[in-house]
């Protein structure tokens, strides 16, 4: 691209935006108008604010990765017509936060077609809304809904579906029932963005290996994996990390990572970073000490097999909900074998789930994408080019084992790849890598 690259990332080409943008308009019913809008920069304390995350749906239809922007859609049945708004720069922002996107740039990152669509400044919302709501039918605004979203704090999305509900207005559509089946299945580039990502956080993994031994503090391990995906110009953790030692790793999203790892304890490692605002989701698991127990190898081997039985289930047409029936099922033949579960309390379908949920009481896999839990329909069966994490797990508080191992697989037409094949997982090669 002929532009001066206003983020640390490596420009996403532009086509994928404006293709992202037509597939939408081929599913949106003539005369809708959609409205969808930036993140804000949410405060903190005072005058402080947190990082800035970008909406990702405004992103998957734009490739703007800033805030106070909005995009609106207008289908008519003579049109498809992009609008697309930015923050202008003026002398105060010029000097506090750097030159903003000019319009000719916001219109190059998006390709936005040079005669139809518009692309012009932030200002001209308001006049925007009333000129395009007064004369099409259906509004359709981004309802951002999410079975676990935390919702007191409210998006600028959700302030706008606010205030139209406050003027008594409540005939508007949800954008998410016709933009969730698209994000669930990837593009050629967010594929590419979701590989480059998995290699940032499989080489941060390698590296850590050096690092990890008795006496170390879950705290050093967090910093050093963030510097070296740094290195390689990730901007953040894709998730709040989880560097858990012992006991710890039973806890399904601890996070102060603030105690120090033993020798003979297991460590725990769910980390994942973005590139482009894709995101990978990663866990391994490693002896402190670099030698496994006998017990522990066990467990560990256990939870792998796991992983590859659920892989091997892996392809188009799988629904989820039998899949993780699937997978329960053969978890509980493993309990058996650990001697977790008695041949007696199997043979009970009752008593098994029960015990089965005990020692693993999470989901198998979720799609990932934009979110790292991204947006799916459940009851949608899969489909090539979807992408989802494989993350079994056995958590035995009473022996202080917790045993996660988290891949990241593309669904191909015969069945899934595993983009982590690169990144060590076995016994063997995990041992051999710690104390070479
Ligand atoms: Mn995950």
């Amino acid at each position: 691209m002929m532009m001066e690259n206003y983020l640390r990332y490596d420009p996403v080409s532009p086509e994928l935006f404006r293709r992202n943008r037509q597939r939408l308009f081929e599913v949106l019913p003539d005369n809708s108008l959609v409205i969808l809008h930036a993140n804000d920069i949410m405060p903190s304390n005072a005058d402080g604010q947190l990082g800035f995350i970008q909406q990702s749906n405004f992103y998957y239809l734009t490739g703007i990765d800033a805030p106070k922007a909005a995009l609106f859609l207008i289908k008519t049945p003579s049109e498809n017509k992009s609008v697309l708004l930015i923050e202008k720069s003026n002398p105060t922002t010029v000097l506090w936060e750097g030159r903003k996107l000019n319009l000719n740039q916001a219109q190059q990152l998006s390709a936005c077609d040079d005669d139809l669509d518009e692309v012009t400044t932030f200002d001209e919302y308001e006049a925007l809304v009333i000129k395009y709501t007064s004369v099409l039918d259906s509004v359709w605004v981004d309802f951002e809904e999410h079975s676990r979203a935390d919702k007191l704090v409210e998006t600028r999305n959700q302030r706008y579906k606010n205030s139209l509900q406050k003027q008594g207005f409540t005939d508007f559509l949800d954008l998410s029932t016709l933009l969730i089946p698209l994000r669930m299945v990837k593009q050629p580039e967010e594929i590419e963005a979701i590989k480059k990502a998995i290699q940032i956080t499989g080489s941060a993994f390698k590296a850590s290996l050096a690092i990890i031994k008795p006496n170390i503090g879950e705290w050093e391990i967090e910093s050093y994996l963030l510097h070296q995906m740094q290195n390689h110009r990730t901007r953040r953790w894709a998730f709040t990390p989880i560097v858990a030692s012992g006991l710890s790793a039973c806890t399904l999203h601890y996070v102060s990572n603030h105690q120090v790892c033993k020798s003979g304890d297991l460590l725990l490692l769910d980390i994942g970073c973005e590139w482009a605002n894709w995101n990978s989701d990663m866990t391994r698991v490693v002896p402190v000490s670099g030698s496994f127990t006998p017990r522990q190898k066990k467990v560990y081997q256990a939870v792998l097999d796991i992983q590859n039985y659920a892989k091997s289930l892996l392809k188009p047409g799988v629904l989820l909900e039998e899949y993780q029936a699937q997978n329960m099922q053969y978890t509980a033949k493993k309990l058996v074998e650990l001697e977790l579960m008695s041949r007696a309390e199997y043979m009970n379908e009752t008593v098994r789930l029960t015990k089965t949920k005990k020692y693993f009481m999470h989901g198998v896999s979720h799609h990932l994408g934009l979110d790292v839990h991204d947006v799916n329909y459940m009851s949608e069966p899969l489909q090539a080019n979807m992408i989802l994490t494989v993350e079994p797990g056995i958590y035995i508080e009473e022996e202080s084992i917790g045993i996660r191992l988290e891949t990241n697989v593309l669904i191909t037409l015969q069945g899934c790849e595993d983009l982590m094949q690169d990144i060590p997982i076995d016994i063997d090669v995990i041992e051999k890598l710690m104390n070479s």
